[in-house]
């Protein structure tokens, strides 16, 4: 009976189902390739549009809008980037908006912000040619397009062609994206109401990203060989683990370039071709760009105490414009406890520091965003921004100021067999060290693996003690600290010293030398902590733009600032300063022989030199501290 009733439910279902399927049979000869399958559907919470915004010259530039689903009325935040807006905006394949876009955006768009990613022009999916950090229109842009008109026309377009937007615009993002960030606020658009340029580039000789101080930074091949080549070409094949085996192998820089054959990126070619600060250095920094002009846009400039590579810039930037007419109440600059574009991740910790919570939500959720709600949303409270807020390190906690620096310099002086005070030495004495290029200092333990994020990210802050007693470190210690000493702005460097070569690197840090016993955390017990490290390319002492040979065993006084910090040498602690003259292979090494080009030193320009560090009373070495009173 059940048998026979199956029976028959079968043949009926093969009656009703077999014209259908036959009708529905897809051609097993159909290409199976498909133009496009959209990864949004209809229950995300989303709306995602792909638009190329048209410049004033034609070209057309990649953009992707983002916002939650009944958003209206929105204020648009904008980001311009090289680091592919398409994928930035498909984090994870997801229907749900926070999953898409990066954490930092979740607080945004859940409050009916509209979230705008952009390709900069000729790269990625945007049209046109790519020039790194292109300069604005000028000496070195004869173009009619930059990237201050390229915001102006993408935020126009905006505007007028997103109707959920209230028609106002932000614009944010970290470190070339800060870069672009500052570029817009070059005669800017009426509609761009605020911005928040995070880690900017802003002179790549000085202190951002290329140069230190005219030191080569050699991990910038990568970077240039992985931005500039045809997609999946970069990074340099370096072909042996440890880099600074890598780089020792090659010789001078220009030789490790040309072993690669990396003269092929213009870039390349470009750095090797400039590396004093000349005309093309000088016209495309940007403090120098936004100090000829007024701030009419407000202004928050966000920097990491830590930032690895671009330290140098917001706080130049709050340097060149504050106290400028107008700008009053209009510009404020933020540090926080972080390394590079730290502010957009977990700032719970640094490396082996932990900090009194997530610094970096805190900041985005209880500063940042009310900054932006303030002038971008209609009707938002009006919360007034302190000209400086800033993270003590030490005694981990935020801290408003009116002005930045917040401390007045007092100098701390090296002082006779490895002492550090404030009395200025009364006698004269000097110790001497032996640099030796062939036996380059390491800038942090090897194998060293410049690609590696958890090497790279924190290794400013990484314990010193695995170099302090190499006989060409020198170290000067304070005794003991019984009472606190808060810092706050940038530490000068104010160094006599004399080389027996014909030039020279100067790398000098400032420690926070932990107690020797520390049971609450074990791995801090000694430590040594750099709160600040620089480095300075001697041959630049008389002028940035113009090298010139050192007289050997001349004195000569070297000044440069070391990163802006706020920290607070706690009591138990003691402050140190170390000396050296390498920091391998993240600086290219001088050869210590005067050579016009040091891309181009060869083997035999290489040699010891014997340096001669100052603690006398007419050449007082010392480290001018922004000594909060
Ligand atoms: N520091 C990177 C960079 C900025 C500008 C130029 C070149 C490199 C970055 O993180 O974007």
């Amino acid at each position: 009976m059940i048998h026979n009733f199956r029976h028959r439910l079968l043949a009926a279902t093969i009656i009703l189902a077999a014209p259908a399927l036959a009708l529905a049979q897809t051609d097993p000869m159909t290409t199976d390739t498909v133009a496009k399958y959209d990864i949004v559907q209809p229950q995300a919470d989303y709306i995602r549009r792909e638009v190329m915004i048209p410049m004033r010259d034609g070209v057309k530039l990649f953009t992707v809008i983002v916002m939650k689903k009944g958003t209206a009325h929105g204020p648009m935040l904008l980001t311009r980037t090289p680091y592919d807006a398409g994928k930035t905006t498909m984090r994870n394949r997801s229907q749900t908006i926070t999953e898409i876009l990066p954490i930092s955006d979740t607080d945004y768009v859940n409050d009916g912000y509209i979230r705008v990613y952009q390709d900069v022009r000729g790269i990625h999916a945007s049209e046109g040619d790519y020039v790194m950090v292109r300069p604005l229109h000028g000496p070195l842009n004869p173009t009619s397009v930059d990237h201050a008109t390229d915001a102006y026309d993408t935020i126009d377009w905006l505007v007028k062609n997103v109707p959920e937007s209230n028609g106002k615009v932000g614009i944010t993002g970290s470190s070339y994206p800060g870069f672009t960030s500052l570029m817009a606020l070059i005669d800017p658009h009426p509609a761009l109401k605020a911005a928040v340029p995070q880690s900017p580039m802003v002179d790549g000789w000085i202190g951002d990203d290329w140069f230190h101080n005219g030191a080569w930074r050699q991990s910038n091949f990568d970077y240039v060989a992985q931005q500039t080549a045809k997609k999946g070409d970069g990074p340099v094949p370096y072909g042996v683990d440890d880099d600074y085996d890598a780089y020792m192998r090659a010789g001078s820089a220009g030789d490790f370039a040309r072993s690669f054959g990396l003269e092929v990126f213009p870039f390349v070619r470009k750095l090797m071709e400039h590396p004093a600060y000349d005309a093309y250095w000088q016209e495309q920094a940007v403090d120098k760009l936004l100090a000829k002009r007024p701030l009419t846009v407000p202004t928050m400039l966000v920097v990491g105490q830590w930032d690895q590579e671009d330290s140098y810039g917001a706080p130049a930037v709050y340097k060149a414009l504050a106290g400028s007419p107008g700008t009053a109440g209009r510009l404020s600059l933020v540090i926080g406890p972080w390394r590079h574009s730290g502010v957009n991740y977990n700032g719970s910790s640094l490396g082996a520091l932990p900090w009194s919570g997530d610094t970096a939500l805190e900041f985005r959720r209880t500063v940042m965003k009310p900054f932006l709600d303030r002038y971008l949303k209609d009707g938002a409270p009006q919360p007034p921004t302190p000209a400086a807020f800033t993270y003590a390190t030490g005694i981990n906690q935020w801290q408003a100021s009116p002005q930045w620096p917040a401390g007045k310099p007092v100098p701390l002086y090296l002082q006779a067999s490895g002492g550090l005070g404030f009395d200025k030495p009364a006698a004269a004495s000097r110790d001497t060290y032996v640099s030796d290029p062939a036996k380059p200092i390491p800038f942090v333990p090897r194998p060293v693996h410049l690609r590696d994020r958890d090497v790279w990210g924190p290794w400013l802050v990484s314990d010193q003690r695995f170099v302090a007693d190499r006989p060409d470190v020198l170290s000067y210690t304070t005794p003991v600290l019984d009472k606190p000493v808060h810092i706050a702005g940038a530490p000068q460097v104010d160094l006599f010293a004399a080389t027996s070569g014909s030039d020279s690197d100067w790398v000098v840090k400032l420690i926070d030398v932990y107690p020797a016993e520390s049971s609450n955390a074990p791995k801090l017990a000694g430590y040594q902590l750099p709160v600040g490290i620089e480095i300075y390319r001697g041959r630049y002492v008389h002028g940035q733009a113009t090298p010139a040979a050192l007289t050997p065993g001349k004195v000569e006084n070297y000044r440069f600032g070391l990163p802006n910090v706020n920290h607070v040498f706690l009591p138990g602690h003691r402050i140190m300063v170390q000396v050296q003259s390498s920091l391998f292979p993240l600086y290219d090494r001088n050869p210590q022989t005067f050579v016009p080009n040091i891309f181009n030193a060869k083997a035999g320009d290489y040699k010891p030199a014997t340096q001669t560090i100052e603690h006398s009373p007419g050449k007082a070495s010392a480290v001018w501290l922004p000594v909060v009173p």
